[in-house]
């Protein structure tokens, strides 16, 4: 949701702006813009569309001699995505210029009162108020400049701001939009997300919600927006490299990542479970053995693909634990009626840790007295600050916008979590962690190995549905929310209308849909629900249906329903939700590139949703 960079040093600028807004494309793709400092004016370029149309335009500028810039990468929110409203934007002046991730929400008070005072817009972006309201505070010092006009502001911002009479000052702010520093040798740098950085520095300091850096050559302050005293904030090294956040030889990021799959499971698990004994160790999770055994419930929260993967938890917590759970869509949970207390967990999921409803929705729990846990795949994300405890996915940086590696790593925390939850509450023996945690490690090699497989098998499968219109995927019990994963990946990259169906419920109206013509992929292993899902894909076939089955080695039944069969090995039944997501998502990924779809970015999407 709109990715922003920034730097401050001896280096050549216009690169390290490309580069950082490379690697945060992923966050929108809308427009591009950078602006940086040369010879007493700011020189700025901006395009429509993709970063490589900025190149362009850039290109005869890159090696210009200018250490001072910031650049953005916009997913639009207020106006349309056109050059005009492209980012960075300027004052009446144009000796101002900001670079905005957020949304302004009081924008169009603050700009009738602008335009009756003389300011001039260019755009229709919420962001360009902004410009003119530091410049009708500004007189020689441009941090108080930017404090006074942030405190008429209401909304979400993460700001860059420059001026053309401070060739080496960059100012910069957040509140509710991540924005993070990084230090290196005599340079500082801002983005909205770490991969920006890595190239530079694995040094980053996080900004927290108020905050505002001064970021000179070698020099850094930081203070609240509105208070001047300075404070001492922790530098974090990262442990990403580089060469994590590139391609490696993948045709895409979204296919190296499903590929990466089993050694981020692993990582997730890794050093928390001991296969011998059972035993788990989540020692970061901010919750002592006391409180949960008092807890009552569990309250997940998530959007998109991180809410499958609450879903499914709840099928193991309740079976395992005992627990009720309630499983909520974040920007439902934020502002429903809420009946939390300190004996509710509330767990928030999020790849990113900055999913603006999910941290809103963790907020509102606090509030309530209810402890929060999170469970992120990015250290030092705001989710991780502000929740009592964490569990970390190891997954490393996942850049593809539809997400695959991050779900089944939440997976993975989830079902360590509900083991360990069982061993403190005394609801699983120790045989049981031990049959499953090993299971679990077990997991990752069978997934290895049925990769390339899959992958063969699937590119010629999809031969004869890639130019489907619709779809349904279908699954029961555990694998219902796989079913809703696989139809929103394949929605999401493709562009094919696709719903996931609990396979029981397609008779109370969905059935209506079947014909000739519509695929239903069914998710169907050998499991404690295998014949009532059966007799479900009979009621499709019985129609005409188009059956595509992912099944369990050797049952051949569902050869007799489908000459399209996916056979996988025989897993903990628990398990199988990590398992079958992995055709799910390399259907969907084949059957988009077959169909020309920009796969790691599709339109309309971004990755991090930072805003509302
Ligand atoms: N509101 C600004 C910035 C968009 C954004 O942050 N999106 O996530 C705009 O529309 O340009």
């Amino acid at each position: 949701m709109c990715g922003i960079v920034g730097y401050v040093g001896p280096r050549r600028v216009v690169p390290i702006l490309l580069e950082g807004l490379r690697r945060l494309e992923y966050r929108g793709y809308d427009s591009a813009g950078l602006v940086y400092h040369h010879q007493g004016q700011l020189q700025r370029f901006r395009a429509k569309g993709k970063l490589v149309n900025l190149e362009e335009v850039v290109d005869e500028h890159i090696g210009v001699a200018s250490g001072t810039g910031i650049g953005h990468t916009r997913w639009a929110t207020h106006g349309a995505p056109t050059k005009d409203n492209a980012h960075p934007h300027t004052d009446c002046s144009g000796e101002l210029v900001v670079v905005h991730n957020g949304i302004i929400e009081n924008y169009s008070s603050l700009r009738s009162e602008l335009t009756a005072k003389g300011h001039v817009f260019s755009s229709e972006t919420d962001t360009e108020v902004l410009a003119h309201l530091i410049e009708e505070h500004l007189e020689d010092d441009l941090v108080a400049a930017v404090r006074a006009a942030l405190a008429e502001v209401e909304g979400s911002y993460a700001v860059g701001v420059l001026w053309a009479r401070e060739p080496e000052l960059l100012v910069a702010a957040r509140n509710q939009s991540p924005l993070v520093m990084g230090v290196g040798e005599e340079a500082c740098f801002i983005a909205s997300d770490i991969p920006a950085l890595l190239p530079y520095t694995r040094e980053v300091i996080f900004l927290d919600d108020m905050e505002l850096a001064v970021l000179e050559k070698g020099r850094y302050t930081i203070s609240r927006v509105d208070d001047a005293q300075l404070l001492d904030k922790a530098v974090t090294t990262i442990d990403w490299n580089a060469a994590m956040a590139e391609k490696a030889g993948f045709r895409h990021f979204m296919l190296k990542e499903i590929f990466e799959q089993p050694q981020a499971i692993l990582n997730t698990v890794s050093g928390r479970i001991i296969p011998d004994t059972g035993l788990v160790e989540l020692p970061e999770i901010g919750l002592d053995e006391a409180d949960i055994r008092q807890l009552e419930r569990i309250s997940l929260v998530a959007c998109g693909t991180s809410w499958h993967a609450a879903l499914v938890a709840k099928y193991w917590l309740e079976k395992w634990v005992g627990i009720p759970v309630e499983v909520d869509i974040a920007s439902e949970f934020r502002y429903r009626h809420l009946l939390l207390n300190e004996r509710v967990l509330t767990i928030a999921i999020s790849q990113s840790g900055e999913t603006a409803d999910t941290l809103a929705g963790i907020r509102r729990a606090s509030s309530l007295g209810a402890k929060v846990l999170t469970i992120c795949n990015v250290v030092g994300s705001t989710m991780t600050r502000e929740a009592d405890g964490v569990i970390y996915t190891h997954a490393g940086p996942e850049i593809g916008v539809a997400s695959t590696k991050a779900f089944t790593s939440q997976l993975a925390a989830l079902f360590l979590f509900t083991l360990y939850l069982g061993q403190v509450r005394g609801t699983m023996d120790s045989a049981l962690r031990r049959e499953y945690g090993s299971g679990l490690i077990a997991l990752c090699g069978v997934i290895e190995a049925e990769l390339p497989r899959l992958q063969k098998e699937i590119r010629a499968l999809i031969e004869k549905y890639y130019t489907a219109r619709d779809f349904l995927f279908v699954g029961r019990g555990v694998n219902f929310p796989i079913a809703l994963e696989g139809a929103l990946k394949l929605k999401e990259i493709s562009y094919i209308h696709a719903e996931g169906y609990a396979a029981g419920e397609l008779k109370h109206g969905p059935i209506a849909l079947i014909d000739d013509d519509m695929p239903v992929l069914g998710l169907v292993p050998r499991d404690g629900v295998y014949q009532k899902t059966v007799s479900n894909l009979e009621e499709i076939k019985a129609r005409q249906g188009r059956l595509v089955l992912i099944g369990t080695g050797g049952d051949q039944h569902l050869a007799g329903l489908s000459e399209d069969v996916l056979y996988l090995p025989e897993v903990l039944e628990d398990l199988n939700p990590l398992l079958y997501t992995i055709p799910a998502q390399l259907l969907s990924y084949e059957i988009a590139h077959r169909r020309g779809c920009d796969v790691d970015q599709p339109r309309n999407l971004a990755k991090s949703v930072t805003v509302e």
